[in-house]
Protein backbone atom coordinates (compact mmCIF):
# COMPACT_ATOMS: atom_id res chain seq x y z
CA UNK A 1 0.00 0.00 0.00
CA UNK A 2 1.51 3.78 -1.61
CA UNK A 3 0.66 6.69 0.52
CA UNK A 4 0.69 9.91 -1.04
CA UNK A 5 0.96 13.31 0.51
CA UNK A 6 0.53 16.46 -0.93
CA UNK A 7 0.22 20.19 0.43
CA UNK A 8 -1.32 23.78 -0.72
CA UNK A 9 -3.40 26.14 -0.09
CA UNK A 10 -6.87 25.56 -2.54
CA UNK A 11 -7.93 28.94 -2.09
CA UNK A 12 -11.02 29.87 -4.65
CA UNK A 13 -10.95 25.93 -5.55
CA UNK A 14 -10.32 25.60 -9.00
CA UNK A 15 -10.26 23.09 -11.59
CA UNK A 16 -6.30 23.15 -11.48
CA UNK A 17 -6.66 21.95 -7.69
CA UNK A 18 -8.55 19.42 -8.85
CA UNK A 19 -6.73 18.22 -11.83
CA UNK A 20 -3.16 17.54 -9.36
CA UNK A 21 -5.53 15.88 -6.05
CA UNK A 22 -6.50 13.67 -8.79
CA UNK A 23 -3.31 12.49 -10.30
CA UNK A 24 -1.41 13.03 -6.82
CA UNK A 25 -4.15 10.00 -5.88
CA UNK A 26 -3.04 7.74 -8.97
CA UNK A 27 0.18 7.39 -7.38
CA UNK A 28 -1.08 5.24 -4.62
CA UNK A 29 -3.58 4.09 -1.96
CA UNK A 30 -4.44 6.81 0.14
CA UNK A 31 -3.79 10.45 0.04
CA UNK A 32 -3.38 12.75 2.55
CA UNK A 33 -3.47 16.49 1.69
CA UNK A 34 -2.18 19.19 4.22
CA UNK A 35 -4.18 22.41 3.37
CA UNK A 36 -1.64 25.96 4.49
CA UNK A 37 -3.41 27.69 7.75
CA UNK A 38 -4.42 30.83 6.66
CA UNK A 39 -1.53 32.81 8.85
CA UNK A 40 0.94 30.41 6.72
CA UNK A 41 -0.54 31.49 3.68
CA UNK A 42 -0.01 35.20 4.59
CA UNK A 43 3.62 34.60 5.60
CA UNK A 44 4.19 33.23 2.12
CA UNK A 45 1.88 35.32 0.03
CA UNK A 46 1.16 38.86 1.97
CA UNK A 47 -2.40 38.34 2.22
CA UNK A 48 -4.96 36.00 3.66
CA UNK A 49 -7.18 33.70 1.45
CA UNK A 50 -10.01 34.68 0.80
CA UNK A 51 -11.75 31.20 1.90
CA UNK A 52 -10.83 30.73 5.43
CA UNK A 53 -8.88 27.40 6.60
CA UNK A 54 -11.83 26.06 7.69
CA UNK A 55 -13.80 26.03 4.66
CA UNK A 56 -11.05 25.17 2.93
CA UNK A 57 -10.17 22.16 4.91
CA UNK A 58 -13.69 21.13 4.42
CA UNK A 59 -14.14 21.28 0.73
CA UNK A 60 -10.82 19.30 0.06
CA UNK A 61 -12.42 16.48 2.47
CA UNK A 62 -15.43 16.46 0.44
CA UNK A 63 -13.44 14.94 -2.49
CA UNK A 64 -13.52 10.90 -3.02
CA UNK A 65 -9.92 10.99 -3.59
CA UNK A 66 -8.57 12.71 -0.43
CA UNK A 67 -8.60 10.26 2.20
CA UNK A 68 -7.27 12.58 5.26
CA UNK A 69 -6.84 16.00 5.40
CA UNK A 70 -4.70 18.54 8.28
CA UNK A 71 -3.82 21.83 8.51
CA UNK A 72 0.04 22.96 7.39
CA UNK A 73 1.29 25.62 10.16
CA UNK A 74 4.84 25.68 8.85
CA UNK A 75 6.98 24.91 5.25
CA UNK A 76 9.27 23.49 7.84
CA UNK A 77 7.80 20.93 9.06
CA UNK A 78 7.23 18.75 5.91
CA UNK A 79 9.08 16.09 7.13
CA UNK A 80 7.17 16.03 10.89
CA UNK A 81 4.59 15.87 8.49
CA UNK A 82 5.49 13.11 6.23
CA UNK A 83 6.44 11.18 9.21
CA UNK A 84 3.10 11.15 10.69
CA UNK A 85 1.50 10.36 7.77
CA UNK A 86 4.30 7.66 6.55
CA UNK A 87 3.75 9.28 3.21
CA UNK A 88 6.19 6.93 0.59
CA UNK A 89 5.71 9.89 -1.98
CA UNK A 90 5.63 13.95 -1.88
CA UNK A 91 3.86 15.09 -4.78
CA UNK A 92 3.75 19.29 -5.91
CA UNK A 93 2.77 21.29 -8.48
CA UNK A 94 6.18 21.87 -10.76
CA UNK A 95 5.96 25.47 -9.48
CA UNK A 96 7.59 23.96 -6.10
CA UNK A 97 10.38 22.33 -8.22
CA UNK A 98 12.87 21.38 -6.46
CA UNK A 99 12.01 23.39 -3.19
CA UNK A 100 11.24 20.21 -1.13
CA UNK A 101 14.24 18.35 -2.47
CA UNK A 102 15.25 18.30 1.02
CA UNK A 103 12.49 15.51 2.27
CA UNK A 104 13.97 13.22 -0.04
CA UNK A 105 15.76 11.17 2.30
CA UNK A 106 12.75 10.13 3.87
CA UNK A 107 10.28 10.00 1.28
CA UNK A 108 10.14 10.65 -2.45
CA UNK A 109 9.56 13.69 -4.21
CA UNK A 110 7.63 14.40 -7.37
CA UNK A 111 6.83 17.29 -9.01
CA UNK A 112 4.02 17.09 -11.30
CA UNK A 113 3.34 19.79 -14.05
CA UNK A 114 0.70 22.52 -13.57
CA UNK A 115 -2.70 23.03 -15.34
CA UNK A 116 -2.03 25.82 -17.46
CA UNK A 117 -4.08 29.28 -18.05
CA UNK A 118 -5.58 29.00 -14.11
CA UNK A 119 -4.37 30.49 -10.88
CA UNK A 120 -6.09 31.55 -7.82
CA UNK A 121 -4.79 35.11 -8.15
CA UNK A 122 -5.97 35.24 -11.90
CA UNK A 123 -9.27 34.71 -10.71
CA UNK A 124 -9.41 37.72 -8.24
CA UNK A 125 -8.01 39.41 -10.82
CA UNK A 126 -10.69 38.95 -13.21
CA UNK A 127 -13.44 39.17 -10.98
CA UNK A 128 -12.03 42.31 -9.27
CA UNK A 129 -12.02 43.80 -12.86
CA UNK A 130 -16.26 43.10 -13.05
CA UNK A 131 -17.89 45.88 -13.25
N1 LIG B 1 -1.74 23.88 -8.97
C1 LIG B 1 -1.71 23.30 -10.25
N2 LIG B 1 -2.18 24.01 -11.32
C2 LIG B 1 -2.67 25.27 -11.16
C3 LIG B 1 -2.72 25.85 -9.88
C4 LIG B 1 -2.23 25.13 -8.79
O1 LIG B 1 -1.26 22.15 -10.43
N3 LIG B 1 -3.10 25.92 -12.25
C5 LIG B 1 -1.21 23.11 -7.84
C6 LIG B 1 0.02 23.76 -7.21
O2 LIG B 1 1.17 23.48 -7.97
C7 LIG B 1 0.04 23.11 -5.83
C8 LIG B 1 -1.47 22.90 -5.56
O3 LIG B 1 -2.15 23.02 -6.80
O4 LIG B 1 0.71 21.85 -5.86
C9 LIG B 1 -2.00 23.92 -4.60
O5 LIG B 1 -1.71 25.20 -5.10
P1 LIG B 1 -1.79 26.47 -4.16
O6 LIG B 1 -3.10 26.48 -3.50
O7 LIG B 1 -1.35 27.65 -4.92
O8 LIG B 1 -0.74 26.06 -3.05
P2 LIG B 1 0.46 26.90 -2.48
O9 LIG B 1 -0.07 28.16 -1.88
O10 LIG B 1 1.52 26.96 -3.50
O11 LIG B 1 0.90 26.02 -1.22
O12 LIG B 1 3.73 23.39 1.44
C10 LIG B 1 3.45 23.82 0.16
C11 LIG B 1 2.47 24.91 0.10
O13 LIG B 1 1.56 24.89 1.16
C12 LIG B 1 1.82 25.00 -1.27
Amino acid sequence: MKRIITFGTFDVFHVGHINILERAAQYGDHLTVGVSSDALNFSKKGRYPIYPESDRCKIIRSLKFVNEVFVEESLEFKKKYIEKCNADILIMGDDWAGRFDWVNEICQVIYLPRTPSISTTEIIEVVKSIK
